[in-house]
């Protein structure tokens, strides 16, 4: 969708203030509508709101350990929606393609449809681990309820759910988990409690059910919560609850849901969408990545085309030296990077998303050393490099490739330096207050070149 930058002038203004009186509560819902009329717009705000930041005392707590070692998960978006993949009556949809129903204003009943012809056929949980597994990713988000409200997950609690409403009828969650487990990788569950569409009472849907006669806290209580209790009971050990959009929900109830993760689970994580600044790491907006280093647990959610769930019409996808560079850029200012694929209607990984993983997962067996375990570095701010550090070592990511053959470095101390693929040793000198290192003419990694200096 083409963005535009508009000097807005006072009539429309004007307009727009009406149709928020007229229409909306608030300004997040007069953007909502705008967008669903057509207009689209950028929105500045932090990286990471502050409801969406880490809670007290979770910055030193343990429990997350295991998290800040990993730095690189796989988000995994799948779901009714993967199977229209952003066309619905013969037009493709701008915009994010699970966000369809929405876009679209599809009526539940409509919608609801789709379950009949979500027959993955070719889903195969042991390929789509395996794939995180060479990508070097540590652990596993996987939707189990997405907005539109449908679960991947057999439920007590609702028909809607792949095994109760679609031909395939398997719990594709349990297949997911067993084959984490077996394949040693630490697996959560992406899970919408504020919008679903589809429930009368959940957040979002405005053209199926009248907001003023939504009964939210029942919705909370008597829905999400025993999901909740579901997925945290029948699937095994779960690391992570990755709750989204915490919009409209009050501090009591974070308070109570982040309660009954730790009653079931209590090693088990929540994300800082969670909302009320409630959870165990901070959130960052969506593919947003901090300017520098925030004394935070925190983790960018990110996709490698536009949309997160498959969407057949976005080829958008980055380059596999920008995403090795976007993961450097997040662990050297201390953060995780959770990335994201969109399997398919039929249950097949887009084989350009492989192709970037397994780049990814390349430059890791080599370079793994400088990201997993480290800390942000101490040279922080410089375009064409950026730093982590280990025990004793700080890891010059080299980006832009001197012309000159020398790195010049300042604030840093060492005597050794080493590329860390290969392992050639490259002469290091002092001068003027500068450590400079002398490399070899061509870039050794046309991604980032890791040069360890001890
Ligand atoms: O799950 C992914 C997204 O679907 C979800 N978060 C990530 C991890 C997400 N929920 N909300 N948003 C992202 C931002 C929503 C932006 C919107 Fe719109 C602007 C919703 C309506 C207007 C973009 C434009 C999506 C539909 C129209």
């Amino acid at each position: 969708m083409p963005k535009l930058s508009i000097d807005i002038p006072s009539t429309f203004v004007e307009r727009i203030e009406r149709l928020a009186a007229e229409e909306s509560e608030s300004l997040e819902d007069m953007a909502m509508l705008l967008l669903r009329r057509g207009y689209d717009f950028e929105v500045t705000k932090p990286e990471v709101e502050p409801d969406r930041s880490q809670r007290p005392g979770a910055r030193s707590d343990a429990r997350l350990d295991w998290w800040r070692e990993a730095r690189f998960g796989l988000f995994i978006h799948w779901g009714l929606y993967s199977v229209p993949a952003g066309v619905w009556n013969g037009r493709d949809w701008p915009g994010i393609a699970e966000w369809l129903m929405y876009r679209a204003e599809i009526p539940v009943q409509e919608y609801e449809k789709l379950a009949a012809q979500f027959n993955p056929v070719k889903f195969d949980a042991k390929a789509w681990v395996s794939l995180a597994k060479r990508a070097g990713q540590k652990y596993i988000v996987f939707t189990s309820k997405h907005h539109d409200g449908f679960c991947l997950f057999d439920s007590a609690v609702t028909g809607y759910d792949m095994v109760d409403a679609t031909p395939f009828k398997r719990d594709v969650l349990k297949e997911l988990a067993e084959e984490c487990a077996a394949q040693g990788i630490k697996l959560g569950f992406y899970y919408s409690q504020t919008q679903d569409w589809h429930h009368p009472d959940g957040d979002g849907n405005d053209w199926d059910f009248d907001p003023a006669e939504k009964d939210f806290s029942g919705y909370i209580e008597d829905y999400v919560k025993p999901h909740v209790r579901e997925l945290l009971t029948n699937y095994g050990p779960i690391a992570i609850m990755w709750f989204d959009t915490p919009k409209g929900i009050s501090e009591q109830q974070s308070r109570s849901l982040l309660a009954l993760c730790n009653e079931l689970q209590p090693d088990c994580l929540v994300c800082g969408r969670l909302g009320n600044a409630l959870g165990d790491y901070a959130t960052a907006g969506d593919n947003r990545i901090p300017e520098e280093i925030l004394d935070l647990d925190w983790e960018t959610p990110a996709t490698i085309n536009d949309s997160w769930s498959y969407k057949v019409n976005d080829h958008n996808w980055k380059s596999s030296v920008d995403l090795i560079r976007k993961l450097v850029d997040i662990v050297s200012k201390g953060g995780n990077y959770l990335l994201n694929i969109g399997p398919t209607g039929e249950g097949v990984i887009p084989q350009p998303s492989v192709e970037r993983l397994e780049a990814m997962g390349r430059w890791l067996e080599v370079n793994g050393e400088a990201v997993y375990g480290t800390q942000p570095g101490p040279i922080q701010g410089r375009a064409d490099l950026r730093t982590t550090s280990g025990e004793g070592v700080v890891y010059l990511h080299v980006f832009d490739w001197p012309a000159d053959g020398q790195i010049r470095v300042e604030g840093v101390a060492g005597q050794e330096a080493r590329l860390l693929a290969g392992g050639e040793a490259l002469a290091v000198e002092e001068s003027g207050g500068a450590l400079v290192i002398s490399v070899p003419e061509e870039a050794p990694d046309a991604a980032a070149t890791v040069i360890a200096l001890r």
